[in-house]
């Protein structure tokens, strides 16, 4: 309900016509479903200040050095924290993000309206995330469709077969399985290996949450997972890009 409103206060500041009037609108996108499918890495590294599970992760790197770093160190692409409330984000760190690096990028948040899909775009990114748990099936297709209109590439995220199931449709790129339990935070990778048979092998499959280090990549590679998201661990450190370095080579 919080969000409802936000998006209401949103759109009455900032009409649609004026979000539509960004640069970024002509920019063209960037495919990270496509990278991912080429990569032998895989890695989509993200901006995250905090979380519900972990409160403070790092208040002291600013996201244009993030942003950078993780550029350099070669990761596929960036996934951005805009939620306010929970994470400590906002649109303009994905803007800020958008302004240092050419990676494809990722809104992060919790998208219940089209209106913040047309945000996503004007402030740059590449990628938005639609959350199964969520939306109904009615709504992922509404949502993912009017993504793909704009250019944007959709990676659905799901946490278990129920949701998984609910989702499929073609206008999806990427299927995400989030490892953690955002009812009780618990993490195991064993979420993204179970459910790998039941995801069509048209989709690019991320795996999400919990990675903390390359051989959890490398068990989740045999299981059809070609992108791995990974936020805390990164981010936990004084350097974030050097810290996905490691992962990279
Ligand atoms: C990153 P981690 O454990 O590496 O920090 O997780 C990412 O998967 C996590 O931030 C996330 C998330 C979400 C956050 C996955 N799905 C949905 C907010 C909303």
């Amino acid at each position: 309900a919080d969000k409802r409103t936000e998006v209401a206060l949103r759109k009455s500041l900032i009409p649609i016509s004026q979000l539509e009037q960004s640069v970024l609108f002509e920019r063209p996108t960037v495919s990270l479903a496509e990278k991912l499918r080429t990569s032998n890495t895989g890695i989509i590294a993200e901006h995250k200040r905090r979380s519900p599970s972990k409160s403070v992760i790092n208040h002291n790197l600013n996201v244009n050095d993030v942003a950078k770093g993780y550029e350099e160190a070669g990761v596929c692409g960036m996934s951005v924290l805009t939620d306010g409330k929970y994470f400590g984000g906002s649109l303009d760190d994905l803007l800020l993000a958008r302004a240092s690096c050419n990676l494809p990028l990722l809104r992060k948040e919790f998208i219940i309206d089209e209106y913040q899909l047309l945000e996503a775009k004007a402030y740059g990114a590449d990628v938005i995330l639609l959350i199964a748990a969520i939306l109904t099936r009615d709504e992922i297709k509404q949502f993912s469709e009017f993504a793909k209109s704009l250019n944007l590439d959709v990676l659905l995220e799901v946490h278990n077969e129920e949701e998984l199931n609910k989702s499929i449709m073609p206008s999806l790129d990427m299927l995400g399985v989030n490892n953690r339990n955002l009812k009780t935070f618990d993490v195991s990778l064993n979420i993204s290996k179970s459910l790998s048979a039941l995801i069509p092998d048209d989709f690019v499959k991320v795996s999400e949450s919990g990675i903390s280090n390359i051989e959890a990549i490398k068990s989740l590679q045999p299981f059809g997972y070609q992108g791995f998201l990974i936020g805390e661990n990164f981010m936990k450190t004084d350097n974030a890009g050097d810290s996905a370095k490691t992962f990279i080579e």
